[in-house]
């Protein structure tokens, strides 16, 4: 989850008071190998990167697009840092040849990038707007001319800003209104697009922009929680059954910011690992149980009452073809019994590794939800779908030599490469992100691309990092050091 990981930001005492009655025991952070014992990747382990339409697209009024809930936020005073606006960002909606050059230049397998929904129905339903479509089979085409795997994310946190007038996710239409543009990209671009992901990191949408309010839709109201958090899951489930319904060829995932939840080891650790179970079941398992599971944590009920129909868990609960997974660094969390939720964000332990900027680096937590994964929910087939790190905050220049990031990108791939040693089915793995883009609400402040660009005139510039992920892809030969 990188800068918009729990591990960066305060709870904000009783934020998620509505989630938090059901703390239960928690398990401790199982041991994890991190060595894998050869550094040679399968010769079909797909290599790609990872982007989003908000961040990258610009040209936010072109051929019909309809608002997003981002457009109406990123106006409001004071919610981005830099006050910046992501009307041009990377300017990818008319540089998408650009970045496809680059990705083929670095000999990648696969592009993650995300579908505008309120290009293809500008006001979430309804009309289809042809000409937005129409972008979207231009890149996927440009990318099979090339050989690169596009992979479709259908929902990356832009809501069309006609349906969160009409409630958003908080209330139940939305769900149906994702399964029916779920299923125009499945009957329109399916020919062509076969590999599609549902949700982006639909818990960082839930608590950051419903109940915190850092992220559009910007609401701070811990009553959202339950409702949020369902009617995406349903949305989920919906959409995966149109599209299976639209076509039989398709492979259909999901992606999520799954965050280990570490109690801060202070004199309240014992206390402390109730608040990061508690946070567990909200950040990682309100997601994961219902898909895989078909039930939701204890931590969930209370904030879901009156949410979940008969019926509905068997909706959420679908197979899918992969799990995405996207991870950055694990959460420390604390008990803090003044606020209504007794969850607050907690300090890595004394000692624990953080890069010059001060953000922690820690694989290991890659390596726990991994071993999470295979050991409680089935061993799923995974791709990780976002791993990546991010320059220094401010307004300086790009770092091309970006060392920093090799390193980060090397340790996380030997845990990669550990859990598949280990019988995690992983079958591929896409860095966030191409080229330096449009980071929420940091603005430009924070940068996470292999390529830099320059604002003024768009240029491409790429860093170290590119070369160094260019060299891997070609040989599947991770470097020892
Ligand atoms: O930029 C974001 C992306 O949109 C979702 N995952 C985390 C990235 C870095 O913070």
């Amino acid at each position: 989850m990188g800068d918009h990981g729990m591990s960066r930001r305060a709870l904000g005492g009783g934020v998620l008071g509505a989630a938090a009655f059901g703390l239960a025991g928690c398990q401790g952070a199982p041991s994890v190998d991190l060595t894998p014992r050869s550094r040679q990747f399968p010769q079909d382990f797909q290599w790609g990167v990872a982007t989003a339409a908000f961040q990258t697209e610009g040209s936010l009024a072109a051929d019909g697009r309809g608002p997003s809930v981002w457009d109406v936020f990123e106006r409001q005073p004071g919610r981005i840092k830099d006050g910046s606006d992501a009307g041009t960002a990377t300017d990818s909606y008319r540089r998408y040849a650009e970045d496809v050059d680059l990705i083929a230049g670095a000999g990648l397998d696969a592009f993650r990038f995300s579908i505008a929904w309120s290009r293809v129905l500008p006001s979430g339903g309804g009309a289809i707007n042809q000409a937005g479509l129409d972008h979207y089979a231009r890149l996927v085409d440009a990318l099979l001319v090339k050989g690169i795997a596009p992979y479709a994310t259908l929902f990356h946190w832009d809501l069309p800003q006609g349906l969160q007038d009409k409630g958003g996710w908080a209330v139940r239409d939305t769900a149906s209104r994702l399964a029916d543009y779920a299923a125009v990209i499945g009957e329109r671009l399916g020919d062509r697009l076969k590999r599609i992901i549902i949700l982006n990191e639909a818990a960082v949408h839930t608590v950051f922009g419903h109940v915190l309010g850092e992220h559009a839709p910007g609401l701070k109201d811990a009553d959202l929680l339950g409702p949020v958090t369902h009617h995406l899951n349903l949305g989920q489930g919906l959409a995966i059954q149109a599209l299976r319904a639209a076509r039989g060829d398709l492979s259909i995932g999901t992606t999520m910011a799954l965050q280990p939840c570490r109690p801060d080891g202070g004199p309240l650790a014992v206390w402390n690992r109730l608040a990061s179970d508690g946070l567990d079941q909200i950040w990682n398992r309100a997601w994961l149980d219902p898909l895989l599971r078909g039930t939701y944590p204890d931590a969930m009920a209370d904030a879901l009452k009156g949410h979940v129909r008969d019926g509905d868990l068997a909706i959420t609960r679908q197979p899918i073809d992969f799990l995405g997974v996207n991870y950055y660094a694990p959460a420390y969390v604390r008990l803090d019994l003044k606020a209504p939720s007794r969850i607050a964000q907690g300090e890595p332990p004394r000692g624990a590794e953080r890069d010059a900027f001060g953000r922690q680096i820690d694989p290991s937590g890659l390596a726990e939800v991994l071993t999470r994964l295979r050991r409680d929910y089935g061993n799923p087939p995974l791709l990780i779908t976002e791993n990546g790190a991010s320059d220094p905050f401010g307004p300086g220049p790009a770092i091309l030599d970006d060392a920093f990031r090799i390193q980060y990108l090397r340790r996380h791939l030997q845990a990669v490469k550990a859990a598949m040693e280990a019988g995690s089915p992983i079958g591929g793995y896409f860095a966030w992100t191409l080229v330096d883009n449009w980071e929420w609400d940091l603005g430009y402040t924070s940068r996470f691309g292999l390529v830099a660009q320059d604002r003024a005139t768009g240029t491409r510039t790429p860093k170290a990092s590119y070369a160094w992920f260019k060299a891997l892809a070609r040989t599947g030969l991770l470097p020892e050091r």
